[in-house]
């Protein structure tokens, strides 16, 4: 045994069904299964049940199955093991996909043009926005972020982008730090959100941020788009905003609890698109390539990539 595939709320059977075929000579164990628990070198997390991971004295590795990995540090028992996060285009691929379609759905009024579809009502905006006029403003610009700004670029939207660190992006204007954010928001009409949940980033959508972007742009009151975590988001504040105008719309597919309890008013508010936390699916055909790339390399000696940085949180 050498893999233990400790996921909750995914079913196994398909990652372990990959995993063997890429790496035969790797006994693989989840945590329903009687284990030798020296024999563990690799642990392969998402949202594995805190104190799972302890007690693998010859664990060489945590690999978490998704980008984001507040799930692990949420574990107080986590052992002071590497941590490598998935990086790979497929994953990448998909949140821009998620984002670039939920940017057009506001852009282009998707919501009204589904009840009008359904009401059979033939009636133009009198007013069509244009990419060009709209300027987005993507929080985290890491892989992800970087990615959807891009895209978001090539559709012709003005984009900005803000990160911990200076940065350099064609045709993005990019900004960092405090002052930076404040600069941005208050340049934005369409808010992206791909930032790592850490005790920097924890609930900073709140009603503060949220009331210093800006008003008057093309879209008639600006938009919040946060596929990045739900505990970066005080929901409380978001749905005040939509109800007051402050805010026009959202999309969101994290929030500060999942799954999305059903009493939860974002279900129904009319400006509000919920989706289940797949912005960006992780699947064992790539994701589990990455990992058997990475596991592979370690074995010949060299070294793991995509590691975390315990002291920032990601
Ligand atoms: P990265 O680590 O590559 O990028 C994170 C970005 O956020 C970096 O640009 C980083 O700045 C910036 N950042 C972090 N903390 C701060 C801060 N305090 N102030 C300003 N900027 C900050 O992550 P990814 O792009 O790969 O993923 C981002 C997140 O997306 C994941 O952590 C996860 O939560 C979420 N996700 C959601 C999915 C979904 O399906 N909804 C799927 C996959 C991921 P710097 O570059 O300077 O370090
Ligand atoms: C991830 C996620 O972090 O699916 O990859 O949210």
């Amino acid at each position: 045994m050498s893999i233990l595939l400790a996921v909750s709320g995914w079913d196994p059977a398909p990652w372990r069904r990959r995993l063997t075929s890429l790496l035969p000579s790797h006994k693989m164990a989840t945590l329903d299964e009687l284990f030798d628990r020296p024999s563990v070198r690799y642990a392969l997390s998402w949202r594995h049940p805190p104190g799972a991971l302890a007690d693998l004295p010859n664990l060489q590795a945590i690999f978490s199955l998704g980008a984001g990995v507040d799930h692990l540090f949420a574990d107080p028992a986590l052992p002071d093991r590497p941590i490598v996060r998935v990086v790979d285009p497929d994953l990448t691929e998909r949140m821009s996909e998620w984002v670039v379609m939920h940017a057009l759905a506001h852009l282009r009024q998707l919501r009204r043009y589904e009840r009008q579809q359904r009401e059979r009502i033939w009636a133009d905006d009198d007013d069509q926005p244009k990419a060009a006029e709209v300027q987005v403003g993507v929080l985290g610009l890491g892989v992800l972020g970087t990615d959807a700004a891009l895209k978001l670029g090539a559709l012709g939207f003005k984009v900005a982008g803000w990160s911990a660190s200076e940065k350099s992006l064609p045709g993005v204007a990019c900004f960092h730090g405090s002052g930076g954010l404040k600069r941005l928001l208050s340049m934005t009409d369409m808010l992206v959100v791909l930032l790592p949940l850490t005790d920097a980033t924890r609930g900073l959508i709140d009603a503060s941020l949220l009331s210093q972007l800006r008003r008057g742009g093309r879209l008639g009151g600006p938009i919040l788009i946060n596929a990045g975590r739900g505990g970066l988001q005080v929901e409380a504040d978001i749905l005040a905003a939509l109800d007051s105008g402050r805010l026009k719309g959202a999309s969101l597919d994290v929030f500060e609890r999942e799954p999305l309890p059903t009493a939860s008013r974002l279900w129904t508010h009319p400006a509000v698109y919920v989706s289940p936390h797949n912005a960006a699916v992780s699947t064992p055909e790539a994701v589990a390539a990455f990992v058997a790339r990475q596991i592979e390399a370690h074995e010949r000696g060299e070294p793991l990539t995509n590691l975390v940085d315990r002291r920032r949180g990601y």
